[in-house]
């Protein structure tokens, strides 16, 4: 584990590690047609990230389509993209010694009000978390930020684990941001903000970014939803 507070040598491998992760997803993107199994992503992604720099992967990367989304730990099988699934990838390349963290949901084909709602709500509450990552918010504080939006909207339930983490030379560490976390962020820390919605044997949605206090999200994308279409 390192420091909780990153200097400014530490805080630039990490934004190396995040440019390496936001690169791999628009090759993902492009890559992504129907009938590729999640297993075959995933394996498009260790490959580009070591090809472009990473000294490998920050964990095991999840690609999970459909119902496989509502685990969010899902291992990748051989199951086939079809249309009208979402698709959520959570990845990260190591730079220097130092991780990122990055996590998108997309839709192949046109998908149901259902799943256009539930990514609207995970949408908003990850972006209300990213504007909350201030100096001076209570971990347990900024948790809520994420975690009450999503109550409010009938889903609370289903947000089964912490809204984010810590990253550094190990993808998990200090501060843990979740619910009785007293640690006041400040600057130079820096996390992830991930909320999700899980609904099991039909759907998950999940959008991660990684932060350092004091400067913002470092990933250059957006969190809009994006859909692909052949
Ligand atoms: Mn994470």
């Amino acid at each position: 584990m390192s420091e909780i507070i990153k200097n400014a040598e530490q805080i630039a491998l990490i934004k190396r590690a995040v440019k390496i992760i936001d690169d791999c997803y628009e090759a993902v993107l492009k890559e992504v047609k129907g009938g590729m199994s999640e297993i075959e992503i995933a394996n498009f992604i260790e490959k580009f990230v070591i090809t472009h720099g990473g000294e490998g992967l920050s964990f095991d990367t999840i690609v999970a389509f459909g119902a496989g989304g509502a685990e969010p730990h899902h291992v990748p099988t051989d199951k086939k993209l079809e249309k009208g699934m979402l698709v959520t990838i959570d990845m990260g390349a190591v730079y220097g010694g130092y991780c990122s963290d990055f996590t998108r949901t997309f839709a192949y084909g046109e998908i149901s009000d259902k799943q256009r709602e539930i990514y609207d709500i995970v949408y908003e509450a990850q972006k209300r978390g990213v504007e909350a990552t201030k100096a001076g918010i209570s971990c347990h504080d900024l948790d809520a930020v994420c975690r009450d939006y999503i109550t409010e909207k009938g889903y609370g339930d289903k947000f089964i684990h912490t809204t984010g983490h810590g990253v550094g030379r190990l993808i998990h560490e200090d501060p843990r941001v979740g619910k009785g976390t007293g640690t006041l962020l400040e600057n130079g820390m820096v996390v992830t903000i991930e909320p999700g919605i899980y609904l099991e044997g039909e759907m998950g949605v999940r959008i991660e970014d990684t932060l350092v206090v004091g400067e913002g999200k470092l990933s250059a994308l957006d969190t809009k939803l994006i859909t692909i279409d052949r």
